[in-house]
């Protein structure tokens, strides 16, 4: 399966402005933001979808979790934000590689976004 564009910018292949990076995720600003702050947090790991991942997957799973906290915090935004994850093309995903979006900075509890 050719790489995923989430992949590249992890390999460092297509530039993007990495705003958080360990050993196992890193997050990116969204190149089409939907909201003031838009995030994706991205395993290195390829996994294509959540539903794909498995039981040896889940401390990664619990460590994208944290992660987001990490960038919410570090973003000024960890008292209100939304996290995001669509699953499947009849969800909404374009990108298929596991990605986590960081949604805040608007008026959320209006549900304008
Ligand atoms: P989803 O629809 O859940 O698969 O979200 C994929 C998101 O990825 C979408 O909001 C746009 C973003 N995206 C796609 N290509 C790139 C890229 O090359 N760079 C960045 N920063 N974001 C991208």
């Amino acid at each position: 399966m050719a790489d995923s564009i989430f992949t590249m910018i992890i390999n460092g292949d297509i530039p993007a402005e990495k705003i958080y990076e360990d050993d196992h995720c890193i997050a990116i600003n969204d190149i089409n933001p939907q909201a003031p702050v838009h995030v994706l947090v991205i395993p290195k790991k390829v996994i294509e979808k959540l539903s794909d991942a498995q039981g040896d997957d889940q401390a990664l799973l619990g460590h994208l979790m944290l992660a987001a906290g990490n960038v919410a915090r570090q973003l000024g935004v960890a008292e209100a934000f939304r996290l995001i994850i669509n699953n499947g093309e009849g969800a909404g995903m374009t990108v298929h590689h596991l990605h986590l979006h960081i949604i805040a900075g608007g008026t959320l509890s209006e549900g304008k976004m």
